[in-house]
């Protein structure tokens, strides 16, 4: 018997098991020292913690992925991905584009209504002396709310108007909207002029049914892993993709890792960054990413997505990160570089990845909404329908001809990061997932109280949508919100 085997398996005899002759054969097939090592030490960890103490071929066979059922599928197909749609028309002429883009893009989604067919024109609604009820829809330009009466601007093309609105609940309702997303409003002549706001109806989500994968596969849900800086949880983040490639049943039916942005740290994001980083270079962060993206075994299919603190583009939509600065994430066969926003659709389960910019904007100006529970804020882009709604807040956007964040198609999965707060829910039958991160508190976080929840793996069974969750901070209070 070799020295490195004999050496290996005293390593599980120790352990108290027991080593199957038949196990003996491929075990002494391997040639590669380290993999032999490090083979029998996953093999005993997994074993353990199912308190089975005897490894047979079947074990091998599952870990080596000789036995990975080839019949599960790992079906990509991307979408929709703005990276070589991004075209940016010019200044003022830029910006009436894309609002012009949003409001037909949105009113064609509302156009399913019955109450479209009672939509009539700012202009006229301006004009003419309204009988009965009418509904005009439009961005709101601006709100006020003044003593027991609130008022909106709103525009269409053509035209803009204020309404005022009386009744107390509606006001709440309409001091949730956010500039320049686009609302229906059903309108009456006041009684000494103007006009009167009666209802607010948002494009929201229609019932539909959810698409599943026929093959029973899991998807990994990661974002803001943050590579590069000193308080990226490295350690961490080893051992679960580690265990991807491990024994464990629900690993070996691991297809898809999806990664919703801030993959790495970034260069010179905020002020005196250089001080909390430990890679200096976007090429050396990027380069740690696919050094560690490279444990993960070639039949799952991982998809990386921007955030703000990646290279690139920082305005929304964002393209994908630029092949310049890490060749070899682009030329792996088993990864698809996607911008922000991408619709990615994993054996025919539609997922909406976006990684979130826009959540500061909205917290900031929305009552009952906070940093806490961003899936709150997630079910509010999917009623407005818009990614990203806020013009000239703190989220740059470009000005697209196009507007390609508002959420033409409805996903089965809604995927958001950038908080550092991990959390599910459910919306209209679609799954929210905001993945979290894997950096700790960092200073700055500290000092505005934002306290993450990092470490946290979801993992979704794509077949029957449940999720399935892991720990892996050494913080045992770490809890996933739903
Ligand atoms: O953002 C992580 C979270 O921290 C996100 O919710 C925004 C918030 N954040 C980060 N930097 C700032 C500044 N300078 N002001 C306010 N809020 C901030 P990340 O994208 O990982 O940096
Ligand atoms: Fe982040
Ligand atoms: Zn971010």
């Amino acid at each position: 018997m070799k020295k490195e085997l004999s050496f290996a398996l005293n390593y599980a005899l120790n352990k108290g098991f027991q080593i199957h002759p038949d196990a003996f054969k491929i075990l002494d097939e391997i040639t590669d020292v380290k993999q032999l090592e490090k083979i029998i030490k996953e093999i005993v960890k997994e074993k353990t913690r199912q308190k089975k103490f005897q490894i047979n071929q079947n074990d091998l066979e599952t870990y080596l992925g000789i036995k990975d059922d080839p019949s599960l599928l790992n079906e990509i197909k991307i979408l929709s991905d703005p990276t070589s749609k991004v075209t940016s028309g010019e200044g003022v002429k830029g910006y009436n584009a894309l609002f012009s883009s949003r409001f037909n893009k949105l009113k064609r989604i509302v156009s399913d209504r019955p109450e479209s067919k009672m939509i009539k024109a700012i202009s006229v609604v301006k004009t003419t002396k309204l009988e009965n009820d009418v509904y005009v829809c439009g961005l709101l330009t601006t709100r006020n709310a003044e003593r027991n009466i609130t008022k909106l601007v709103l525009e269409d093309p053509s035209g803009s108007f204020e309404g005022i609105i009386f009744d107390e609940e509606l006001q709440k309702t309409a001091g949730t909207l956010l500039i320049d997303q686009f609302v229906m409003a059903r309108v009456a002549s006041a009684k000494n002029s103007g006009l009167m706001i009666k209802d607010l109806i948002l494009p929201d989500i229609p019932d539909q049914k959810i698409n599943k994968s026929e093959s029973e596969v899991y998807a990994v849900f990661l974002s803001d892993l943050h590579i590069g800086s000193k308080y990226f949880m490295e350690d961490e983040l080893i051992e679960f993709v580690t265990w991807i490639s491990s024994p464990d049943p629900v690993a070996r039916k691991v297809r898809f890792v999806l990664i919703g942005g801030d993959i790495v740290d970034g260069v010179g994001i905020y002020p005196n960054q250089n001080k909390e980083l430990v890679c200096q270079t976007i090429e050396e962060q990027l380069q740690k990413a696919e050094d560690l993206l490279d444990k993960i075994p070639k039949n799952v299919k991982i998809i990386i997505m921007p955030g703000n603190h990646d290279p690139g583009r920082r305005a929304l939509p964002q393209p994908a990160i630029p092949q310049k600065y890490n060749s070899g994430l682009w030329e792996r066969e088993n990864i698809e570089m996607v911008g922000n926003p991408a619709l990615i659709s994993l054996n025919g389960v539609k997922v909406l990845m976006f990684h979130g910019q826009s959540i500061d904007d909205i917290v900031k100006t929305t009552p009952g909404l906070s940093y806490d529970r961003p899936t709150d804020v997630m079910k509010n882009l999917l009623r407005a329908r818009h990614l990203s709604p806020v013009y000239g807040s703190s989220t740059p956007i470009a000005p697209e001809v196009e507007d390609l964040l508002v959420i033409e198609d409805i996903p089965d999965i809604f995927h958001v990061g950038h908080v550092h707060k991990a959390q599910l829910d459910m919306y209209k039958g679609i799954l929210l997932v905001n993945s979290g991160s894997w950096q700790k508190q960092t200073p700055f976080q500290a000092s505005v109280g934002m306290v993450p929840n990092p470490g946290l793996a979801i993992i979704v069974n794509l077949k029957t949508f449940q999720v399935f969750h892991e720990n892996y901070s050494s913080n045992s209070n770490n809890v996933l919100q739903s």
